[in-house]
């Protein structure tokens, strides 16, 4: 299989490949505002709304037959951790995002998940190859505290940014707040530049 490797990432932004004040981890903690939300495959539904031509709704098996592919990518913990080398095969955003026809006006993007987590990015820091749906982590499916069946992630941004039990994606005409962006944690969230706390 190919794997598109993109640990890279850091001299787009100037950085080291460990951003400042991170220490590498090799195990992969879970972080959770609320616990493992459930989820029904057979009523799951994956929507993206908003500032687009075509809305979706779309059921698991719709979702899995997107065109996807695999990357190994780093993950940048806020609380200090990043892991090297990390396998996520999905569906990248600039993919999903053509399928709904992005607006002109669209600026912005909201991100909601099953545990009513959100976070937000603006248009064109998301509408990026490496913000991957991921439905896979290492070969295997995604495990569920990791966000299974379903999850974002942003390499390029500390990993709040990227919304585990992700089920709907919204584009939005003016910019938003997510969960951890409402309470005192970075909107912009660069790690390479410690973009921790707001
Ligand atoms: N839906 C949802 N997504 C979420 C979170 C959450 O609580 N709920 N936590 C975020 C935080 S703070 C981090 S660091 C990463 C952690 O991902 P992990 O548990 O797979 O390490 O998920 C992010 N996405
Ligand atoms: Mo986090």
């Amino acid at each position: 299989m190919r794997v598109r490797d993109v640990t890279n990432l850091h001299r787009e932004f100037d950085g080291e490949r460990l951003p400042p004040g991170q220490r590498e981890t090799s195990k992969f903690p879970v972080l959770s505002k609320s616990g493992t939300p459930e989820w029904n495959p057979e009523t799951w539904e994956f929507s993206v709304t908003g500032a687009v031509e075509n809305e979706l709704a779309l059921s698991w098996d719709e979702f899995r037959d997107l065109p996807s592919e695999t990357q190994r990518q780093d993950f940048h913990c806020v609380t200090g951790w990043s892991k090297f080398d990390c396998e996520f095969t999905g569906v990248t955003l600039p993919t999903l995002a053509e399928r709904a026809g992005v607006r002109d006006d669209a600026v912005h993007v909201m991100f909601s998940a099953l545990d009513d987590y959100a976070t937000n990015l603006p248009l064109d820091e998301c509408m990026r190859d490496e913000v991957l749906l991921a439905w896979a982590y290492d070969g295997d499916p995604l495990p569920s505290e990791h966000g299974g069946p379903l999850r974002v992630v942003t390499p390029h941004k500390y990993a709040y940014k990227g919304a585990k039990w992700v089920n709907a994606v919204e584009f939005l005409t003016e910019p938003k707040r997510g969960y951890w962006e409402k309470r005192g944690y970075s909107d912009t969230a660069n790690p390479w530049n410690e973009e921790r706390y707001s």
